[in-house]
């Protein structure tokens, strides 16, 4: 069981004691710029909270920071917890009317800007006037966020918090309705590295970290920023980092630890050969199931034998997961030490191994909506219920099943969507692919793949059909997709993930007019 005492300040621990401790002078973070050290870092978080003290922040209030992955958002970041004050990250593509719902929703005072996305927040601040106060980063004005540090004294004494005051505020991504807001404590960002990170991943402090995901999410917070500094090495921050730009950027500054989802591995995989990407020592894929094929793929492309983890925003990280020689191809892998994991029935009595039901979970993290009655539909007979079809093994592996909405029933069978989709993804033909219910007269339901070809690959009946061939000799036959449409993209949040429901949607719209 983790200890930490009751008085703790998650930016003292992983910024002030670390410069303290003497590693001042270590790189911390880079971007294609340049790069700061644990000091640099240190004194600019600090001219923040100056800053934002100035402007009348005091602990407990929530403070919302907007940019792109970079260097200054780690700072406004570490500036906001050093204050006591709580961090809400925003999707740096969210848009007036999303980010309404969210200043209403946390009660935001007090906003960081990058100039970039200045026009939107302010359009927001028409319809949240709770937001009385905006300031502009990554500016020229006398007034900006720059100009304002260059001024301050540089002396800011972290404030005293207790382990578990709230630090942040992080949004679900929302692959179905309205994103909630999950309050996570101090101890929370240590916790994470204390387990996902310290027992599964065991960076060292001679890393570069890198990878896709928006600090604004979980995963990427956890990943670029916690991890890292939890063991004193560094992280390379991109702005846009799409799979080619991620290879391009791991080339040039031979980083070691790349965190990003299984869509980008796989289309990095496609584009072996073009950049050298031989110093990654590791590969963490969340967000979405990995697919065997997607596995393979990284495993013959770059001898990269990815770590897959399950996490959620709802536990602010990776609770169940696998490295090195405990991997079993095709499982997510055991609970993270620290956590506990259960299959449940619908009822919430714990079933025994072989059988698919509800992921349950508990350890150090755990749900808690800001101010929402659904409370109750995430945290059930005190474990948290994530939503996903599981499986645990005789020997304690986890076995990705669906997203519980994902599961098929097609002629009284029950089929998981993400099945079907790892078997159509297995045909060279095929980039990506969604495969969800559509409504049938005979069957209620049939499976429909929306498939998403390679570059260099056309559309074709006879494509469709050896793609259906394909999928019946990998698995059951019942399951193959009865219809098969090529699309050129599929919908996907902003964290990258699939928005199956959307497909079903369209699907139910198409059948209530015919
Ligand atoms: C799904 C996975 C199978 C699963 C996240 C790592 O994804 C993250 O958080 P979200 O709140 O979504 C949570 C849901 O996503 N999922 C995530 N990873 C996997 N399904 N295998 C996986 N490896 O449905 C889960 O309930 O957006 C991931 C770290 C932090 C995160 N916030």
């Amino acid at each position: 069981e983790l200890r930490y005492p009751p008085r703790l300040n998650a930016a003292r621990a992983l910024l002030d004691d670390r410069v303290a401790a003497g590693d001042g002078g270590r790189r911390c973070l880079v971007d294609d710029r340049g790069s700061w050290t644990y000091a640099e870092l240190r004194d600019r978080a600090d001219r923040i909270a100056e800053v934002l003290r100035a402007d009348g922040v005091v602990p407990g209030n929530r403070v919302l920071l907007r940019a792109a992955n970079n260097p200054m958002l780690v700072a406004e970041w570490f500036a906001v917890l050093k204050l006591g004050a709580v961090a809400v990250t925003t999707m740096p593509l969210l848009r007036a009317r999303e980010l309404v719902k969210v200043i209403e929703k946390a009660r935001i005072s007090h906003a960081i800007c990058d100039a970039r996305l200045e026009p939107d927040l302010r359009a927001a601040q028409k319809d949240a006037p709770a937001l009385a106060r905006i300031l502009i980063a990554n500016s020229e004005a006398a007034d900006g966020l720059e100009a304002r540090m260059a001024a301050a004294s540089g002396r800011f004494e972290t404030v005293d918090t207790a382990a578990d005051d709230v630090a942040l505020i992080a949004f679900t991504s929302g692959t179905t309705g309205e994103p909630k807001g999950c309050m996570h404590f101090h101890r929370d960002i240590l916790a994470i590295a204390d387990t996902f990170s310290r027992h599964v991943l065991q960076p060292s402090p001679d890393d570069l970290f890198c990878g896709s995901p928006p600090i604004a999410f979980t995963f990427g917070l956890g990943g670029l920023v916690i991890f890292p500094l939890a063991a004193g090495a560094a992280t390379l921050l991109l702005e846009s980092a799409g799979p080619e730009a991620l290879m391009q950027a791991i080339e040039r500054h031979r980083a070691t630890v790349c965190f990003t989802a299984p869509t980008a591995y796989r289309a990095m995989a496609a584009l072996k050969g073009r950049y050298d990407i031989s110093s990654l020592r590791k590969g963490v894929s969340a967000g979405e199931a990995l697919p065997l094929a997607t596995r393979t793929l990284v495993g013959q492309a770059f001898g990269l034998e990815l770590i897959d983890g399950i996490g959620a925003t709802e536990m602010l990280h990776i609770f169940i997961s696998a490295a090195g020689d405990a991997i079993r191809p095709g499982a997510t892998g055991k609970p993270v030490p620290g956590f506990r994991a259960a299959i449940l029935d619908d009822e919430g009595r714990e079933l025994p191994a072989g059988e698919v039901g509800r992921l349950a979970v508990k350890g150090p993290v755990g749900c808690r909506y800001l101010d929402d009655p659904r409370q109750s539909t995430y945290v059930q007979h005190g474990w948290n219920v994530t939503g996903d079809s599981y499986l645990m093994d005789a020997d304690g592996y986890f076995w990705f099943q669906a997203r519980s909405d994902d599961m098929i029933i097609s002629a009284g069978y029950n089929i998981s969507g993400p099945e079907v989709e790892q078997a159509v993804l297995d045909h060279p033909a095929v980039a990506e692919c969604a495969v969800v219910a559509s409504p049938d007269e005979e069957r209620t339901f049939i499976v429909k793949a929306f498939v998403v070809l390679k570059a260099g690959e056309s559309p074709s009946e006879p494509l469709a059909k050896a793609i259906q061939a394909h999928v019946k000799a990998e698995i059951a036959p019942y399951k193959y997709p009865r219809a098969i449409e090529f699309v050129p993209t599929l919908p996907r949040t902003q964290t990258g993930k699939l928005q199956r429901y959307r497909l079903r949607q369209q699907e139910l719209e198409r059948a209530a007019k015919s």
